[in-house]
């Protein structure tokens, strides 16, 4: 096609290109999620329904996109690892970012009902999202263990901050006084001489947050057979192993989870 005398505005475009041979990480936040909490009234401080639906929305994105390796979760935020050798998109960053999270914030609302039966979704939800490139596997180890020391230590505050409140009887401006200064020995402390509660007995899914990893699962099928021969007419069936993302509550700073889980670091 003859090219007329608008296309120079093409040139206007930045290369976005992510430096080759590096670990593309996508980083989704919810925006203003203290108040989106609030108003869809989620349990204090964690709500299952909300973990869960963040969980299926990152299903949705590692099942529909391209070259995902494993993701992790916490709070609002979710993390999507691209495998180094990615040549989506040529690995331009904004079709990174933009597609993480338009599909995970149309899967939010799609999936909504399926998680907050009794709660109606009040306005739109939206996510911003970051792009981080990581030359080393160390590096990438460190940016996930970074995100799920932040899970550890806001959930251990939340945890005291809300029993405080809700079971102590303390206004906010009083529980935040009370733990100003406080290290986790006290916040422990105050858990359990206060309220029973052992930190370490809390549930999993909110003290390491969720990792999505790949597993293999054989799905049947019962098939009408076609052929010619004894089986024609009747019922088979069909075996077909499929990917899935499936999640995981697990450490992932110590050495464990990647000795169990070599695939994720291997070139592939
Ligand atoms: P942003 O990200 O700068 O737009 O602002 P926020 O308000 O989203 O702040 P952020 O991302 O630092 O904090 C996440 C908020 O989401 C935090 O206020 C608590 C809320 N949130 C996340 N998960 C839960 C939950 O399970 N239950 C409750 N009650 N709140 C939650
Ligand atoms: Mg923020
Ligand atoms: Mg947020
Ligand atoms: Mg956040
Ligand atoms: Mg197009």
């Amino acid at each position: 096609m003859a090219k007329t005398k608008f296309e120079y505005v093409r040139k206007f475009e930045t290369d976005d290109t992510c430096l080759r041979n590096c670990w593309i990480v996508v980083r989704l936040d919810g925006r203003n999620f203290h108040k989106f909490a609030e108003d869809h009234k989620f349990k204090k401080p964690n709500d299952d329904r909300a973990i869960h639906l963040m969980t299926r929305c990152a299903q949705a994105v590692m099942e529909c996109l391209e070259d995902i390796v494993v993701a992790y979760g916490q709070s609002d935020e979710y993390s999507f690892v691209f495998k180094k050798e990615s040549n989506w998109f040529k690995r331009r960053a904004s079709k990174f970012m933009t597609h993480v999270a338009s599909h995970f914030s149309s899967s939010y609302v799609f999936y909504w009902k399926d998680y907050f039966h009794d709660q109606e979704l009040l306005y739109p939800p939206g996510f911003d999202g970051r792009v981080i490139l990581y030359p080393s596997d160390q590096n990438l180890r460190d940016y996930l263990s970074w995100r799920q020391a932040d899970c550890h230590v806001n959930n251990l505050y939340n945890t005291v901050f809300w029993n405080l409140v809700l079971k102590g009887g303390l206004t906010n401006t009083q529980a935040e006084e009370r733990l100003r200064g406080t290290l986790s020995s006290d916040k422990n402390e105050i858990l359990f001489s206060e309220f029973s509660i052992n930190y370490n007995n809390e549930p999993l899914m909110y003290r390491k947050g969720t990792v999505l990893v790949w597993t293999k699962e054989v799905e049947t099928r019962t098939k009408n057979a076609k052929g010619s021969g004894e089986e024609k007419g009747n019922d088979i069936v069909v075996e077909k192993s499929v990917k899935k993302a499936t999640p995981l509550h697990c450490d992932l700073i110590g050495d464990k989870f990647w000795e169990e889980h070599p695939d994720i670091l291997m070139d592939h």
